[in-house]
């Protein structure tokens, strides 16, 4: 079968419609592709796997196993492999909580290869995603084969490699264009490689279209320092949380505060340490983590004894009460270019925000993206790379803290689990010398991400 019966089969099922719709980034496309309904189709799912493996035959590909991207192109690639005896491999979609809960099913060996099978590409974000997870289990992924590409890339794409790749990446794939709604035939293409930038740096994100513009200052001025460290300033004299400000500042692209464990604040406190972020180039973040009623927290951020509006750039927040605390929290923020994270897991043991809750955040964070700027979490939960990560339970040595905090390396957090950002307290608070261990600290988190760009970054 070609490509413009199966598009046209495609239409009748309505899973291929033209016109103007809008994505969920915001773009807008003359095409909505929606291949979910492929299952209740098992012809047209039968058509579909043929048509991909014919590809992958053409293009002589070799690996060791199949991996399709959840949800859509699971049943293809089980129909694939089905059909064609490969081994599969599944890719668990939900977040990955702390601890080591395996990410992909199925028998593999380090170093083994995996062919990666997606429906549609818009992006490339959902087959880097899966690449990264597989790379992470020791698996190299070398290509990758798609349905349809929307050819609506993200910006500055260029070539790169999938992590792990001993090729560059190749994405077989047919594009087409339409039988227009008028009537008029248009040529159905074939292309046969797409090279996609895998992996943004801060920089290539601080430059998104639709990234919110505090996200967009801090990826900046993370590149401008080469700092990826945020110390968390857990004391409680305001004296020492200046002191410490002006000592670390050039170290650091974020200060997180505590204001209610400062026996002595005032208003002073507040506006000296936003004039030492303004002279060293850093965010300021008040970890207050509200978690009440819309009305309440729009009360707890701008008034009270603190008025953490008026000095704090970034403010978290849990999302136990549903989007009413984001709402309220933007109703004082938004006007001020404040920006707010929200909480998709914790570093503690035993917390409860895992799997679906975090799920849940995200989806909280997609709806709510002109006021959250990310999220608090122990890797990289969301796909979007407009959202900043930012991991607490961070020192040298994994290990706790007796009191349920859990510590992971910058390395793990930052090149292992893609995260954006350390958040050091004790690590650097309890150190002989606090802007030595600031510096030992910067470095590594930095190292670790210049090697999860990998040998092709900027
Ligand atoms: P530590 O000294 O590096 O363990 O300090 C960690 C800081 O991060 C501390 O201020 C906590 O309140 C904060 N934190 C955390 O540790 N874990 C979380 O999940 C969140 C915040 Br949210």
């Amino acid at each position: 079968m070609c490509i413009d019966s199966l598009i046209l089969k495609l239409h009748e099922v309505n899973a291929v419609k033209f016109g103007q719709y809008k994505l969920k980034s915001g773009m807008m496309t003359p095409i909505y592709i929606d291949l979910r309904v492929l299952v209740s189709h098992p012809a047209l799912m039968n058509q579909v796997s043929s048509l991909m493996y014919q590809r992958v035959e053409e293009e002589g590909l070799q690996f060791d196993s199949v991996c399709g991207v959840p949800y859509t192109a699971l049943p293809i690639a089980t129909i694939i492999c089905s059909r064609n005896e490969l081994p599969m491999l599944i890719r668990r979609k939900e977040a990955k909580d702390y601890g080591t809960r395996r990410m992909v099913e199925g028998s593999y060996r380090e170093g083994d290869t995996c062919l990666i099978i997606e429906d549609t590409v818009t992006t490339g974000s959902s087959i880097i995603e899966t690449s990264e997870v597989l790379y992470k289990e020791g698996l190299k992924v070398t290509d990758a084969i798609v349905l349809m590409d929307r050819e609506q890339g993200a910006p500055n794409a260029s070539t790169t490699k999938l992590p792990g790749a001993s090729s560059e990446f190749i994405v077989g794939n047919n594009t087409f264009s339409p039988k227009e709604e008028n009537g008029n035939e248009a040529p159905a293409t074939k292309k046969p490689c797409v090279e996609q930038k895998l992996e943004l740096s801060y920089a290539d994100r601080s430059k998104l279209p639709n990234i919110h513009p505090l996200a967009s200052k801090l990826l900046k001025l993370m590149e401008d320092k080469r700092s990826n460290l945020c110390v968390s300033a857990d004391v409680t004299s305001s004296q020492e949380l200046l002191q410490l400000a002006d000592s670390l500042g050039p170290k650091i692209c974020v200060l997180k505060t505590h204001v209610d464990i400062l026996e002595d604040y005032t208003a002073d406190c507040g506006q000296k340490l936003q004039e030492l972020a303004e002279k060293h180039n850093f965010l300021i973040f008040e970890d207050r983590k509200f978690a009440d009623i819309g009305n309440t927290v729009k009360h707890q951020y701008k008034g009270g004894l603190y008025q953490i509006s008026s000095w704090s750039h970034i403010v978290n927040a849990h999302a136990v009460p549903g989007p009413g605390v984001v709402n309220g929290l933007s109703a004082v923020g938004k006007s001020l270019g404040r920006g707010c994270l929200l909480i998709a897991q914790m570093s503690s043991q035993g917390s409860l925000a895992t799997g679906e809750y975090t799920q849940a955040v995200l989806k909280m964070a997609e709806e709510q993206s002109d006021f959250v700027i990310g999220f608090i979490c122990g890797s990289k939960v969301g796909t979007r790379p407009e959202f900043i990560h930012m991991t607490p339970g961070v020192q040298m040595q994994a290990g706790g803290d007796g009191l349920g905090q859990q510590y992971s390396t910058p390395e793990e957090v930052i090149h292992t689990k893609a995260s954006d950002i350390i958040i050091v307290g004790r690590g650097v608070l309890e150190a002989p010398d606090r802007l030595k261990a600031a510096e030992s600290y910067r470095k590594s988190g930095w190292d670790a991400y210049t090697k999860r760009l990998g040998p092709n970054s900027q």
